[in-house]
């Protein structure tokens, strides 16, 4: 068996991390290829030839190229089940449709906040002043805090730790590390899934700055 993981080489995208988190948390061997976006090496061969959208992150295994983030953890649960692996995905039908809800909101919406707070908060430290966030990135906020709130259960979204637990972490990360006000519910939520072996193994792989 054969497994790739392609991920920029800053380490900044938040994709790539949840599919790290998601090899990781199945405990499957891969091996890591460093894709360098600033150069354009996306648009380029061999990773434009390899991966139908040009995107981080993309899985190649056994010949088989996927990239998505939510279309791999899918892939990975349906290849590596739950006989063998750990899930990544809740394996009752509704809170595993709630889960995907999750997942395929925060890629879609927020992008006020997505912008004014990118992952580079996160992954490099805070720049020395970044600028207050705009209403729409504070409503953006509102909307992540108040959906969050009502999702949470306790330590985790659905009883037990899911990939939509990684994801949400993140956003919340993009509030939490750039000083801005959490209730202190979420951010212990957040720090928890931070301390994630999965998650400490993706962050022992950023680069330091030169
Ligand atoms: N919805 C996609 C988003 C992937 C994505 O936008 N990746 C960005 C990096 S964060 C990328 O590869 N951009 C290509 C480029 O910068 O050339 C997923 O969940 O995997």
């Amino acid at each position: 068996m054969s497994l790739r993981l392609y991920v920029d080489h800053l380490r900044i995208s938040p994709y790539a991390l949840s599919t790290f988190v998601a090899l990781h948390e199945k405990k499957l061997p891969f091996s890591i290829k460093d894709v360098n976006l600033g150069a354009g090496a996306a648009r380029q061969p061999p990773f434009s030839t390899l991966s139908l959208t040009q995107r981080v992150p993309a899985i190649e295994h056994d010949g088989f190229v996927l990239t998505e983030s939510g279309a791999i953890a899918d892939y990975l649960d349906d290849v590596f089940g739950p006989s063998t692996h750990p899930s990544l995905l809740p394996r009752a039908i509704q809170q595993r449709a709630r889960a995907r809800q999750v997942q395929a909101w925060l890629r879609s919406d927020l992008l006020a906040l997505r912008n004014e707070r990118d992952t580079t908060v996160i992954f490099h430290g805070p720049r020395a002043a970044s600028a207050p966030l705009s209403p729409e990135a504070q409503a953006a906020g509102a909307k992540l805090l108040h959906i969050a709130g009502q999702l949470l259960q306790g330590e985790f979204l659905f009883g037990t730790w899911s990939i939509a637990d990684t994801d949400l972490a993140l956003a919340l990360q993009r509030l939490i590390l750039s000083g801005e006000p959490v209730p202190a519910t979420l951010r212990d939520y957040a720090a928890a899934q931070w301390q994630r072996p999965s998650v400490q193994a993706w962050l022992a792989t950023v680069p330091v700055p030169a």
